[in-house]
C-alpha cells in the first residue's frame, strides 16, 4: 500500500524531500503540494510528481481526503499552524526543524498531540539518523571515553541570504546541535550564554556573525558551539566530545585524498543537502514506515519543544549578554513523563 503524502512548502528542502519520496525511497507518493508561491509549487510538482494536485494553501492540502500524511517544509515561522491543523485532522505530520520558532508554540503542539492521545508528529532533526553521529553516540554509550565532560562543536555554513537574521543563527542553525546533544548525551540543558567574537566583514550588514554559544547541562557538561554562517570555505559540521578517558570526534564525510603538486587535499562540501543526504533518506523512509506501522520514531514534539526552550534562552542571551536559565515544563505521559 502506497502512502499518499502532501507537502507544504516547495523551497530547497521541500523540493528535495519530494524528489527523495518519488525517486529514492519506497512506499510513498506525493499526491499534493502547495506553496505561497503557487507557480513554484506547480513547477516542482511537474518535475517530480506531475499527477499531484496543487491546492491553494496548506489548510486545503491537509483537508484533502486522499492526503494521508503531511510534510511541512515551509519557513519555520509557519510550521506551528500546519502541524496543529494536521493534528486536528488526526493526520501524521513530518515537520522540518524547528517545530516552531517559539517554545510557546511548541508547547501548544505538545498539548494538542497529548490531548489526541497518540503520536502524530515527527520533527525533521536528521542528525540522529546520520551514521557518523550514531557511531559517536554508540562509542560514548559503550563508555569508551568514560563520563563525558565537555563538547567542542562548530556549525559552519558557507554563506546565508538576506532573509537570514542573527537570531536565526540560533533558531534555524544551532537548533540542530540543541537537539543532537540532548539525544547523544541523554541530558537536558540548564543554561546558555552567547558571546560575539570579532564580526566577519563577509556577513551582510544586518548580521552578527560568528557567534559562540556556551551551554551547561544538568550533569554539568559544558558545551561550546561556534555558529559561523558566512565562513566562505564550505559547509562544515564539527563535534569533539571530551571524556574522562579520551576524546571522540564526529567523522568527516568520506572524501578522496588527492596528492598533487606537492600537496595533500580533500574536498569539503558546500551544501547541507549533500552533507546529510544519507541521513535525510533514512529519516524520511523511517517516517513513511512509521506512519504505515502506526508508530513513529525520530524526534518527538517533546524533543522539538526542548530544543525550542533552549533556543529561546539563547536568543535572550544574544540580547542580554548574560547567562540565561533554561527551564522546561513538566513532560506529559505521552513522551515518557
Ligand atoms: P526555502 O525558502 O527554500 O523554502 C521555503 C518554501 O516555503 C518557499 O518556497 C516558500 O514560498 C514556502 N512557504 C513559506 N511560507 C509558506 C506558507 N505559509 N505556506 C506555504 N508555503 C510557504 O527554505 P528551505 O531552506 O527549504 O527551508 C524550509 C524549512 O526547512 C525551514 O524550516 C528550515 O529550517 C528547514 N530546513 C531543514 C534542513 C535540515 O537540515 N533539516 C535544511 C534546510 C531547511
Ligand atoms: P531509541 O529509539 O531507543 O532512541 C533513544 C531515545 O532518543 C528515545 O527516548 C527517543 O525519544 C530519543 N530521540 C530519538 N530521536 C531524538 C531526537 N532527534 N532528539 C531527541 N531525542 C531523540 O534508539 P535509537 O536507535 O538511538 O534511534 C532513535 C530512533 O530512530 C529509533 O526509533 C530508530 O528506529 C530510529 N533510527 C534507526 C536507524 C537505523 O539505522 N536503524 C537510524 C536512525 C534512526
Ligand atoms: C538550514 O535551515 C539547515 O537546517 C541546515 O542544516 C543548517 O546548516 C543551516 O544553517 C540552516 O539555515
Amino acid at each position: 500500500e502506497t502512502l499518499k503524502i502532501g507537502v507544504i512548502g516547495t523551497g530547497a528542502i521541500g523540493e528535495d524531500h519530494i524528489r527523495r519520496c518519488m525517486q529514492s525511497l519506497s512506499g510513498a507518493e506525493i499526491v499534493a503540494v502547495t506553496d505561497v508561491n503557487l507557480v513554484r509549487a506547480r513547477e516542482v510538482a511537474d518535475k517530480y510528481a506531475s499527477q499531484a494536485k496543487v491546492p491553494e494553501d496548506g489548510e486545503s492540502l491537509i483537508a484533502l481526503p486522499e492526503v494521508e500524511a503531511v510534510i511541512v517544509t515551509s519557513w519555520g515561522g509557519t510550521h506551528a499552524q500546519y502541524v496543529l491543523e494536521a493534528i486536528r485532522h488526526g493526520k501524521y505530520v513530518f515537520c522540518e526543524k524547528p517545530l516552531a520558532t517559539t517554545a510557546a508554540d511548541c508547547l501548544k503542539i505538545v498539548e494538542a498531540e497529548a490531548a489526541h492521545g497518540k503520536r502524530l508528529v515527527q520533527v525533521g532533526f536528521m542528525r540522529p539518523y546520520d551514521s557518523g553521529y550514531r557511531a559517536l553516540k554508540a562509542l560514548i554509550d559503550k563508555g569508551e571515553i568514560g563520563e563525558v565532560l565537555m563538547i567542542h562543536a562548530a556549525h559552519r555554513n558557507q554563506r546565508v541570504g538576506a532573509n537570514y537574521k542573527t537570531d536565526m543563527g540560533i533558531t534555524d542553525t544551532l537548533v540542530h546541535e540543541l537537539d543532537v546533544f540532548r539525544w547523544m548525551l541523554g541530558d537536558d540543558y540548564v543554561s546558555a550564554q552567547v558571546i560575539f567574537p570579532r564580526r566577519t566583514s563577509k556577513a551582510m550588514e544586518h548580521m552578527r556573525d560568528p557567534q559562540i554559544v556556551l551551554l551547561e547541562t544538568k550533569k554539568g557538561i559544558r558545551i561550546d558551539v561556534e555558529i559561523f554562517v558566512n565562513c566562505q570555505y564550505g559547509y562544515d559540521i564539527k563535534c569533539a566530545v571530551v571524556g574522562e578517558l579520551g576524546e571522540a570526534s564526529l567523522p568527516a564525510p568520506p572524501a578522496v585524498e588527492l596528492r598533487k603538486a606537492a600537496s595533500l587535499s580533500t574536498e569539503i562540501m558546500t551544501d547541507w543537502k549533500e552533507r546529510f543526504i544519507a541521513a535525510y533518506d533514512v529519516e524520511v523512509q523511517d517516517f513513511i514506515n512509521g506512519v504505515k506501522a502506526g508508530k513513529l520514531n525520530g524526534a518527538t514534539s517533546w524533543d522539538g519543544y526542548c530544543a525550542s526552550v533552549a533556543a529561546d534562552a539563547c536568543v535572550k542571551a544574544q540580547e542580554s549578554g548574560r547567562i540565561e536559565p533554561i527551564t522546561m515544563s513538566p513532560r506529559p505521559g505521552l513522551y515518557g513523563g
